[in-house]
C-alpha cells in the first residue's frame, strides 16, 4: 500500500470525512484576503488577530523548523437528532452543534496525533510535526482549500464534499515530503442563501464576514457588553451560531458524524435553560461545562448571553428572575444586560424592577443601560 493511501485509510477509520495534502509554501493569496480583512476593521474586537499574526499563520514553513508538506483534515460533527431526550418546557436557548459534544481541541489532537504516529511506524521515523486544531495560528481554512480538503462557502466557512460545512478542521505540519492534491473545484454557484438569512447582516459581502456583527463572536469572544442594536438578532442564540449553515443546501445530504464524542447531547447542553443559565455561578459553570468547548464563553458570558435571550423570549413570566439578577448579580456586565431584557419584555412589573434600581444603582453603566431600558420600556 503507498504511503498516501495508507494516510487516507488511517485518517477514515480516525473518523475524518477528508484528507488533503499541501506544500509548506506560504499562502500568498490567503495572506493579502486577511491583511485586507484585519485593515478594514472585519477582525475587529479579536486583538490578537493582528497583521503579524496573519503573517506567521500563511507561512507554514515558519512554523516548524524544516517544514515540507501540511495535512489538512476534516472532521464531521453533525448529528441530525438535535438531542437524545424531550426537553422540559420553559425558556431555552440555543447552542451552536459545533459545542454539542466533548471539546474537539482535544479529540482531534488526540486524533491528529495518533495519525502521525501511524505514519511515523509506515516510514520508519518519527517526523518532526506540529499539529493544529483551532488553537495556535495556522490559517486552517486557507490550508484546507488548498489541500482539496473543500472550497470556501461564501459564508468564509469550508465545505467538504459529501460531509458539507459542520466539519472541524484540523492540520499538521511534517517535516515529509508528501504528493500535494489540487483544489476541488466545487462552488457556491449563484447561491446566497448564507448570506440574505444572516440575522445581523454581518456575511457584508460572498466571503467576507464582518466579525465584530457575527453572533459567534458576540456571544463567544466578546467578554465586554454586547452593541444594543445587535441585541435583539441574538434570538435565543447562547453561545454561538448556526444559521448561516442551517440555510446551506450543500448540508442537507451532508454525512453524520463518525466520532463518538461528538454524538448526541443531554437536552440541557443543545438547549440550556435560561433561568438555570442566568444564575450560573463559577462553581457551577466549572463542573457543568468540564471538557467542553462552551468553557471558553466564561461564567460572566454565558449569564449576560441568557439575559438577552430571555429578553427576547417575550416570556414575561421572566420578570422576577431578571429583577433579581438586576438587583444581585455581582458583575455590572450581567445587571446592565438584565436591565436591557427587562426593557425588551416591558410591562409594569419590569418597569417597576427598573425605577427601583435607578435609585440605588453605583455602577454608572448598568445606571445607563436602566435608564435607556426605561425609556423603551
Ligand atoms: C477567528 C475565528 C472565528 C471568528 C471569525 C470568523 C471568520 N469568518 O473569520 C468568529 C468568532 C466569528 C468565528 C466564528 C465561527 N467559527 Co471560527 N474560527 C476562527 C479562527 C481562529 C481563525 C479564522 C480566520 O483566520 N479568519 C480570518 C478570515 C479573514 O479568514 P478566512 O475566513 O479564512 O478568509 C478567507 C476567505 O475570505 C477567502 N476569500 C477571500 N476572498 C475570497 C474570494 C473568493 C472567490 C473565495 C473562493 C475565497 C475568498 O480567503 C480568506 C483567506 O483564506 C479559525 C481557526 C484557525 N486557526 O484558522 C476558526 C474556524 C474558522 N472556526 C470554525 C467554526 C466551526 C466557527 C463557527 C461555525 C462556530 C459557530 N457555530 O458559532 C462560526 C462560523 C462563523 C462564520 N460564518 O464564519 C472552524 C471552521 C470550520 C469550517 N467548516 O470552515 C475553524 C476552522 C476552527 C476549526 N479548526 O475547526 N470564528
Ligand atoms: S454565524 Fe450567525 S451571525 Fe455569524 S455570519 Fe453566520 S448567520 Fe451571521
Ligand atoms: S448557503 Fe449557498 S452561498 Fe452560502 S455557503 Fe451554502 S451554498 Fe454557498
Amino acid at each position: 500500500m503507498s504511503l498516501i493511501t495508507f494516510l487516507r485509510e488511517k485518517a477514515a477509520e480516525l473518523g475524518f470525512q477528508a484528507v488533503g495534502i499541501t506544500s509548506a509554501a506560504p499562502l500568498a493569496e490567503a495572506e493579502a484576503a486577511m491583511l485586507d480583512r484585519v485593515s478594514a476593521g472585519l477582525m475587529d474586537g479579536l486583538p490578537w488577530f493582528t497583521p503579524e499574526r496573519v503573517r506567521r499563520a500563511t507561512r507554514p514553513a515558519d512554523l516548524l523548523p524544516g517544514a515540507r508538506s501540511v495535512v489538512s483534515l476534516a472532521a464531521s460533527y453533525l448529528r441530525r437528532d438535535e438531542t437524545n431526550g424531550t426537553p422540559e418546557s420553559g425558556p431555552r436557548g440555543r447552542v451552536a452543534h459545533y459545542a454539542w459534544g466533548g471539546d474537539y481541541h482535544q479529540v482531534l489532537r488526540d486524533r491528529t496525533r495518533a495519525l502521525v504516529d501511524a505514519l511515523a511506524g509506515e516510514l520508519g521515523r518519527t517526523p518532526a510535526s506540529r499539529v493544529f486544531v483551532d488553537s495556535s495560528p495556522l490559517a486552517e481554512r486557507a490550508v484546507a482549500q488548498r489541500s482539496g480538503v473543500g472550497w470556501f462557502g461564501k459564508n468564509t466557512n469550508i465545505l467538504v464534499p459529501r460531509a458539507g460545512s459542520y466539519v472541524f478542521l484540523a492540520s499538521v505540519i511534517l517535516d515529509v515530503d508528501l504528493p500535494e492534491d489540487e483544489p476541488v473545484r466545487t462552488h457556491c454557484g449563484s447561491c446566497t442563501r448564507c448570506i440574505d438569512a444572516c440575522p445581523t447582516g454581518a456575511i457584508t459581502a460572498p466571503y467576507t464576514l464582518d466579525n465584530t456583527r457575527c453572533i459567534s463572536f458576540q456571544t463567544i469572544e466578546n467578554r465586554g457588553a454586547i452593541p444594543s442594536e445587535i441585541r435583539p438578532e441574538l434570538g435565543d442564540w447562547v453561545f454561538g451560531c448556526d444559521i448561516c449553515q442551517e440555510v446551506c443546501p450543500v448540508n442537507r445530504r451532508a454525512v453524520e458524524t463518525a466520532i463518538h464524542e461528538f454524538e448526541a447531547a443531554s437536552p440541557d447542553v443543545a438547549r440550556p435553560p435560561l433561568l438555570q443559565l442566568l444564575t450560573l455561578t463559577q462553581d457551577a459553570y466549572a463542573q457543568r461545562f468540564r471538557g467542553s468547548a462552551i468553557k471558553r464563553a466564561k461564567a460572566v458570558g454565558l449569564r449576560r448571553n441568557a439575559a438577552v435571550a430571555l429578553g427576547n423570549s417575550g416570556d414575561r413570566s421572566t420578570v422576577p428572575a431578571l429583577s433579581t439578577t438586576l438587583g444581585q448579580d455581582p458583575s455590572p456586565l450581567v445587571r446592565g444586560h438584565a436591565g436591557w431584557a427587562l426593557g425588551r419584555l416591558g410591562g409594569r412589573a419590569a418597569r417597576t424592577a427598573l425605577s427601583d434600581r435607578m435609585g440605588i444603582e453605583d455602577d454608572p453603566t448598568v445606571a445607563g443601560e436602566v435608564r435607556a431600558a426605561l425609556d423603551g420600556a
